[in-house]
């Protein structure tokens, strides 16, 4: 995974005349989530069964009583006026009830720690058919001098219910950077590591 996300910076970095840039995460190597919200509220484990595309997808199980916020992407670099619109499948056949996934995000204005939090950024209210594969999206706008953006799969509502995620897309504008999980040794990465890289 750090091979793509290495090329999503050459990528970046060689199409400034472009307003917007698009990356794609499909959970086909070992890393599965960025963080999560709260601690252990997810067990988060790749698959092969169902799948949307490639040979594996994302499956999450709740733990908590609260709603887990699985961090399944992060927006550094942002400036109000900034879109960012992020879409992925989500896999349940339970039409109008548990479990069901959502994608939503919340505001993160440290750059150095995906585990920062400036609020809740809301996202998309729809719960899906529940009819099996469904793509959700939603296209946040930059507000209130926020610069980063964590996107997340929320599973609902009990512990137990269990959802699968695959293949997504993140658009934001060039020259901000796009981490998807095992994108980055956080536990290691400053903000200073990753402006050395462009
Ligand atoms: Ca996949």
């Amino acid at each position: 995974m750090r091979t793509v996300f290495f090329a999503a910076i050459v990528l970046a970095a060689s199409s400034i005349a472009i307003a917007q840039q698009t990356e794609y995460y499909g959970w086909e190597g070992t890393a599965t989530l960025l963080s999560m919200y709260p601690d252990s509220c997810v067990e988060a484990t790749l698959v092969n069964d169902p799948v949307h595309g490639g040979s594996q997808s994302l499956e999450l199980e709740r733990l908590s009583d609260g709603t887990p916020q699985a961090y399944v992407a992060w927006i550094i670099g942002l400036t109000d006026g900034d879109e960012v619109t992020a879409s992925f499948w989500r896999y349940d056949i339970t039409p109008a009830a548990a479990p069901s996934c959502r994608i939503w995000a919340h505001w993160n204005d440290d750059p150095g720690d995906v585990n920062g939090y400036a609020g809740s950024a809301s996202g998309n209210t729809e719960y899906g058919p529940g009819t099996g594969w469904d793509e959700t999206s939603y296209t946040w706008t930059v507000i209130d001098g926020h610069t980063g953006l964590v996107i997340e799969a929320r599973v609902y509502s009990n512990p137990g219910d269990i959802v699968w995620v695959d293949d997504m897309t993140v658009t934001a504008p060039t020259g901000t950077t796009i981490v998807f999980p095992g994108g980055l040794s956080l536990e290691n990465t400053t903000w200073g590591d990753i402006k050395a890289t462009f």
